[in-house]
């Protein structure tokens, strides 16, 4: 990993806490403080400044657009761990935003995470008009044609097969993988490398949550890629969708950081 990428989303994450700190309610902004600073692997940020310095846009332009999405992917989270969604106790090693503040307060914090994003991308898109494309695709993959659609998925689907999970998986973490990879590439205008992150984006984001089941087999979800098509295929799923990541960025030579996440993502432990 580079370690500058990641300090420059975490001390732009921190300088946007610091100056909402004083403005909101004390225990929301505990709630958000707490799910936001808690050993999360910053993966999105860090793909997409990656993808940035791929396309040739400097990480400085981009950083709005990184921070919004990690605020995103936190406030999915929050909402993921509901006692009416996943119903999870535990998050990152440590109590889960509702477990720790109560229901109410993590729902909102989840939604105050969410406006805060938007808040913050308008923000960025009044400075810096070029990126516009790049915001607007942003909240396309974070709504309901993708990561939230993906979650409506899992609740109005009783049976599944492989196309339908597949489809579940590409839209409800999919998606915000590939905001991160797209993302740049909506602010320069070099076609064929946005061809290439298109091809990348999909495989990547697909193979993030197979290796995710994978990680995490002894939950067994029935409504999962590995509860409906099996270990063996999940993992050769794994292996064949890091092959397609590793083609798609074969003609580029500047494409190495890129090449080296895709190798950490197809090896990650947790
Ligand atoms: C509630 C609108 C709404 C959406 C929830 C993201 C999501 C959709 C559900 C999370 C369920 C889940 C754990 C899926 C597995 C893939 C995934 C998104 C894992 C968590 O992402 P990481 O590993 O998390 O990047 P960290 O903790 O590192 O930030």
């Amino acid at each position: 990993m580079i370690d500058s990428y990641l300090k420059k989303t975490e001390d732009a994450l921190r300088k946007l806490f610091d100056e909402k700190r004083r403005l909101y309610p004390e225990r929301l902004f505990s709630a958000m403080e707490y799910s936001v600073f808690s050993s999360g692997k910053r993966v999105r940020p860090y793909l997409m400044l990656l993808s940035a310095d791929f396309v040739d846009v400097s990480s400085e332009k981009i950083l709005p657009l990184a921070v919004s999405l990690e605020l995103i992917h936190n406030y999915s989270l929050i909402h993921d761990d509901l006692p009416c969604m996943d119903d999870d106790d535990f998050r990152r090693g440590k109590t889960s935003c509702h477990k720790a503040f109560g229901e109410a307060i993590a729902l909102l914090a989840g939604d105050a995470l969410l406006n805060l994003a938007y808040e913050n991308l308008f923000e960025a898109v009044k400075t810096d008009p070029d990126l516009i494309m790049a915001a607007s695709y942003l909240a396309k993959c974070a709504g309901a044609e993708g990561m939230i659609g993906g979650q409506a998925m899992e609740f109005s689907i009783d049976a599944f097969d492989e196309t339908l999970i597949t489809e579940l998986c590409m839209k409800k973490t999919g998606a915000l993988i590939c905001a991160a990879a797209l993302c740049p590439a909506f602010v320069c205008a070099d076609r064929e490398k946005f061809n290439a992150l298109g091809t990348f984006a999909s495989a990547i984001g697909l193979c993030f949550q197979l290796k995710d089941d994978l990680l995490d087999e002894n939950k067994s979800e029935p409504k999962s890629y590995l509860g409906v098509t099996g270990k063996e295929h999940t993992a050769d799923m794994v292996a064949k969708l890091g092959k397609i990541a590793f083609k798609a960025l074969e003609p580029f030579e500047n494409a190495d950081n890129l090449r080296n996440l895709t190798e950490f993502l197809l090896n990650r432990t947790r």
